[in-house]
This record gives structure tokens, sequence and C-alpha cells, in this order.
């Protein structure tokens, strides 16, 4: 191509993207507007309009609906189509077929959520047929909830002629997740997250497909959640109202779980845990040097097994998360009562650290968790490590192929990647992150769970967290998800349906911030 043709077409791409991908967002007609991209898509070509009146069915389904799971879903895809807002009998003259409603076969009638349910499904929407209904078929309701996700972005509102067209029908989808784990890290230590603002993530994390919510709720600079067996422990807290009580707790998860989405819990032991100390000072090792909790002192793990019964009856994911980071063992040292329990027990600092983790690790195992903690204490003493632990990477890449040749299980968050307080970290580098990098064998492959994209609170509340979160996680999201043949090799392929699902994000309320260097120029 000559140079100026080259500077005329790239000229007019700048000025297309300075309009706004919103501009064309209704339209979807001879794309796959789809955000995650499927495992497998075929479509056709004839465009149906929705019913205003579209019905659910479940003819035959194994499985009951007691808690109303898929009765609400399916009022909650409504609602963000959009169908209240489409004019009655505006459907006279189109000559469109209508689409009457969604068959949703679920074929097990178990509705707990836990890691590794059948998340797949299939969902085909037939061009002709009368009454022309959708059709789902799932292994299980949470596979159902992802297909009617899916349904839901197929649908596009066309606000002119007020009605919801369905293009490109016939749809014959087939969908499955390349991993189990796709998490969203929340810190309510650093910052105070209402309960709402906690319910809207869960809502959005619905909209890519994530299904881990690891609410990091206890750290340094507060406890807010109240522990029955030691009541003392939200005192811990910024104030009286910036707390979460018992029922509020159970609330979130029971939210969490009607939509799919598993919540980890959290306690980061024995650094990043000040804040305990506020209700009962005798957990720091003094009143001057208050971390790491004191590791000689049986009430220590007395507090832990307190928190992690109560945590039994609140977190019923298969996992806990017992941190083990960034731990700076000082004050066991210069404190003469911990220095002289160490000599005594002939440990140095480092033993005294791995006698902790695993100690907390014994009583995590004897509430029925399995555990995950920070990649510290593998890269420490990973041979140790209860064969139940998953390890969590943050430090960079390449510990991944470490663990699983150990023969551990691990979950990926470099932070160089998916850390979304690093606000220059681009959506592009979200989405090129491999999980599974450098490692080859099936068998260890399978050990990678996944990956969590992390959102720590220091520098984030509840009046920005929407923001800063997406559209980036979305783009883990895919990279999750998607097999990875499937998945673009060059971001820049992909920008444009990102864009799109950017603004269906805030379509349905989450402030979703534009796609740094599409649409609109990254902040300097
Ligand atoms: N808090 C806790 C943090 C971090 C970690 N643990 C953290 C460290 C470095 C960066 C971001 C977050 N704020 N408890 C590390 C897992 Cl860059």
């Amino acid at each position: 191509m000559a140079p100026a043709a080259r500077l005329l077409l790239a000229l007019l791409a700048a000025a297309a993207a300075a309009v706004g991908p919103c501009a064309g967002a209704g339209a979807g007609a001879g794309r796959v507007d789809l955000w995650p991209m499927p495992a497998s898509v075929a479509r056709g070509a004839q465009t149906l309009l929705v019913s205003r009146d579209l019905k659910l069915s479940t003819p035959g389904s194994n499985y009951s609906d007691g808690r109303g799971i898929l009765r609400e879903a399916f009022q909650r895809m409504l609602a963000v189509v959009e169908l209240d807002h489409v004019v009655n009998g505006s459907y006279g003259g189109r000559g469109s077929p209508v689409l009457a409603g969604v068959r949703v076969v679920v074929r097990s009638p178990n509705d707990e959520l836990n890691f590794g349910v059948d998340e797949s499904y299939k969902l085909s929407v037939p061009a002709t047929g009368n009454p022309l209904y959708a059709q789902i078929e799932a292994q299980t309701v949470f596979g159902a909830l992802h297909a009617l996700e899916t349904f839901s972005q197929l649908c596009k509102f066309d606000f002119n002629a007020r009605l919801i067209e369905l293009h490109s029908a016939p749809w014959t989808i087939m969908d499955v997740p390349r991993f189990h784990y796709r998490g969203l890290l929340i810190d309510t230590s650093r910052h105070y997250l209402p309960v709402p603002v906690i319910k809207s993530v869960i809502d959005s994390m619905t909209f890519s497909k994530l299904n881990v919510l690891h609410w990091h709720i206890v750290d340094e600079q507060s406890f807010p959640l109240q522990i029955p067996s030691y009541p003392k422990l939200w005192n811990g807290a910024y104030s009286y109202s910036e707390r979460y009580t018992f029922d509020d707790a159970i609330d979130i998860v029971q939210y969490a779980e009607k939509r799919g989405v598993n919540v980890l819990a959290e306690i980061d032991v024995p650094g990043h845990a000040l804040s305990w100390g506020v209700g009962y000072p005798s957990l720091w090792p003094s009143a001057t040097c208050k971390e790491p909790l004191d590791v000689s002192n049986d009430f220590t793990f007395q507090v832990i097994n307190g928190i992690l019964s109560d945590f039994g009856k609140i977190f019923k994911f298969k996992f806990v998360h017992l941190g083990g980071d960034e731990v700076n063992t000082s004050c066991w040292t210069t404190t003469p009562r911990i220095k002289s329990w160490l000599i005594q027990h002939g440990m140095n600092e480092s033993d005294a650290y791995r006698y902790f983790v695993l100690r907390a690790q014994k009583i995590a195992i004897s509430h029925g968790y399995d555990i995950i903690n920070w990649e510290e204490t593998f890269n420490n003493f990973g041979d140790k490590l209860d064969r139940k632990t998953v390890v969590h990477n943050w430090l960079g890449s390449g510990v991944a192929q470490k663990v699983v040749t150990a023969g551990l299980r691990c979950i990926v968050s470099n932070q160089d990647k998916w850390y979304l307080d690093h606000l220059d970290a681009t959506w592009e580098g979200f989405y090129m992150n491999e999980p599974l990098t450098n490692i080859y064998n099936p068998e260890q492959q399978r050990l990678v769970l996944g990956g969590e994209v992390c959102m720590w609170g220091e520098h984030i509340d509840a009046s920005d967290i929407q923001q800063t979160i997406w559209p980036r996680a979305a783009a883990a999201a895919e990279r999750l998800w998607t097999p990875i043949e499937k998945l673009a090799k060059d971001p820049g392929s992909v920008a444009a349906r990102l864009a799109r699902f950017r603004c269906l994000l805030n379509q349905r309320g989450v402030a979703a911030a534009p796609l740094a260097g599409y649409g609109r120029s990254a902040p300097s």
C-alpha cells in the first residue's frame, strides 16, 4: 500500500475510534458480539424479534428450582436486555419471526455450588418454528445461568424502534470454561466496601462469567467482620458502621451462590493481621511491636480456630485462604518473651514462620477446608505444605511451573499482569497473561486451577472500585474462559468486541472505564 493511502486509513481508523465504540454497539448484525467468546459458535443470517412476554419453560427438567435460582436469573436477564422498554404492539409489520420463549433443561437436580461444578451449556436459537423457542441444555443450573448470560448478549435493544432484535439466527453455541477457578479479589480491610457495593461487584462478575469472589476480609488496617466466637475482633473495624455482621456475610454468600459465584474467605496470617489485636492485645508480640501475630501463644491458634469454626457456618466454598505472604518476623526476635520461646523450642525465625503456617493449615483442614496460601509459603517450605494446599502466585511469572512440578495445585495472579491496583497495567496485558506459560505436561496443566485478578484496596473504595476493575478484569475473564486456540494472538483484534462489552456493562449500570487507547486516549 502507498504510504499516503496507509496514512489515510490510519486517520480514518483514528476518527472512527474518536467517535467512541458505543456508536455501533446496537447494530450487532453480522458479527459475534459475545464476551467471553464461547468454545464453539455457529450462526446464520436471520433476524428475530424477541417477544416482550418472553417465557421461561422447563419441560422435563430434573431440576426443581426450589431456591428460585433459575427463575430469578431469568428475570434478571429480562431486565438487562431491557424488555420492559419495549413498546406494546410494536411488533406489527416488521415481518421478522418472534422468539416466544426460552426452554431450559437442567439435568442435575443438585443446586449446590462449589469448586469444579459443571458449568457447561448448549444454547440454540432456531430461525424457524411456531412458536419459536430458544433452547438451553445444561448439566447444572449454573451452566444454565451462563447460557442465559450468553443469550442476553445476543439480544440488541433498538432504541429507535423500541424493539429487541436477535440477529444472525439460527445460533448453536456449545460452551465450557477452560479453567474452573476464575477469580476476582476485593479487599475490605484497607477501605470498607458497603454490602450493596459488594453485591454489585458480584453482579458484574457474572457478566463475564467470573466465578470466585476472593474476599480479603481482614488485614493490618481494619477487622470489619463480626466473629461470634471472639466478639471483640471487630473492635478493629474503622468505625461501628464500617462493619459486616455475621448475617451480612451469610447474605453476601447466598447472593453470590444464587449467581454461580463462590466466595473464598481469607484471613491473612501471621502477617497482615495487626487489627486483630485491637480487641485482643495479647495477640500482639508487644504493645510497641504488633505484627506478625504472636507465634508463641496458644491463644493465637485458639482465635484462628474460632474464626475458622465461624467461617464454616458462612463460607461453603471448598477452600479457605490463609494468606502467609510478606511476613516480617523481626517482632518475634526483638520481643524477649518470644525470643526465649524460640530458643526453648529450638526454632529460628524461618522455622517459626513455617510452624505458624502449618499449624494454621491443620486447623483449617480440621474444619473441612482445603487451603490456599500465598506463594511465599511455597517458596520457603513448599515440601512441607499439606498436599491439600493450593499455592497462590503473585510475585511474578514462573512460580506456577515450579508448583505444578512439585505436584501441588496453583492459582495465577502475577502482579506484573493481573493486579488491578497497578493503574498502568493495560487491558492488553490482562488479556495476554497466560496461566499455562511453560507448562506443557497435561497432568501438570490440570494442577493449574485457574487465575485471579486482584483489586487491592489501599487506593480505591466504593467510589471508584467498579471503574478500576472493569473492563480490565473482563480481558482476564476471556483468558480464563475461552479455549486457548480461540483466544486472540494479538489483543488489538478483540479491542472492538471488548469495547462493545464495556458499553454493555455501562448500559447495565456498571461504571466500567473506557478502554485506554481505544475510543479515548489514556490519561497521562
Ligand atoms: N496486601 C496483602 C497487599 C498485597 C499483598 N498482600 C500487595 C503487595 C504488593 C502489591 C499489591 C498488593 N496489599 N495482604 C500481596 C499478596 Cl504491588
